[in-house]
């Protein structure tokens, strides 16, 4: 697993998941990894705009790949931490899904099947895993995955708090500080 650390440099993933796919389609072929193995990679959509063209070298290098793209409508992390009302973290609303498209991906061409849906519910969700042609992880695969605004597994939302106590560097909150408690402790 490659796994980005927390608020490290984003949008590389995509990049990263190109070579690694290549590298494990290269194992696959000598032998030296199963063939069941598959790359999946779960990028924000904020992150998604800043390398979209690597989509572009995918489809290009043929590469076997399962993309998540986690819709929160721009930068959530950066709205906790900043504030979530600030303009510049939100972004323009892409087509997501059409980007194998505009790359230049194959229509039905069965040695590289192209597989895009998108999810909003949980109920849509479990049934895109269903899917024998995602599960099979051959050719592009994207799901896109809507989420609202502010939602944020709770570790991070402690995080956040954590680091903003600390860097105030007394006992007393400032008003950001407990309106962002208050808010971790209404979404929790
Ligand atoms: C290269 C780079 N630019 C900017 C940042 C600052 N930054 C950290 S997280 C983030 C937003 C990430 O947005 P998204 O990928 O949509 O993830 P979300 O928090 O919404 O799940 C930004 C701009 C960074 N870490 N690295
Ligand atoms: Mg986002």
């Amino acid at each position: 697993m490659i796994n980005s650390a927390i608020w490290l440099s984003i949008s590389y993933m995509l990049g990263a998941c190109t070579g690694a796919a290549i590298a494990q389609a290269e194992q696959i072929a000598d032998g030296k990894c199963p063939a069941s193995g598959r790359t999946i990679l779960f990028e924000g959509d904020g992150s998604f705009q800043m390398s979209a063209q690597s989509v572009s070298d995918m489809i290009r290098n043929r590469v076997d790949v399962v993309i998540f793209l986690i819709n929160n409508d721009g930068y959530t992390i950066e709205r906790y931490i900043h504030g979530m009302k600030a303009r510049h973290n939100w972004v323009q609303p892409w087509m997501y899904l059409e980007s194998p498209w505009y790359f230049g991906a194959p229509k039905d061409d069965p040695d590289y099947p192209v597989f895009t849906r998108w999810a909003t519910t949980w109920g849509e969700l479990r049934e895109i895993l269903e899917n024998k042609q995602l599960r099979a992880g051959k050719g592009f695969n994207m799901v896109e995955v809507v989420m609202d605004v502010e939602d944020a597994p709770s570790s991070l939302k402690n995080l956040v708090l954590m680091v903003q106590k600390r860097n105030v560097g007394g006992p007393e909150g400032t008003s950001s500080e407990m309106e962002m408690e208050e808010r971790v402790q209404a979404t929790a």
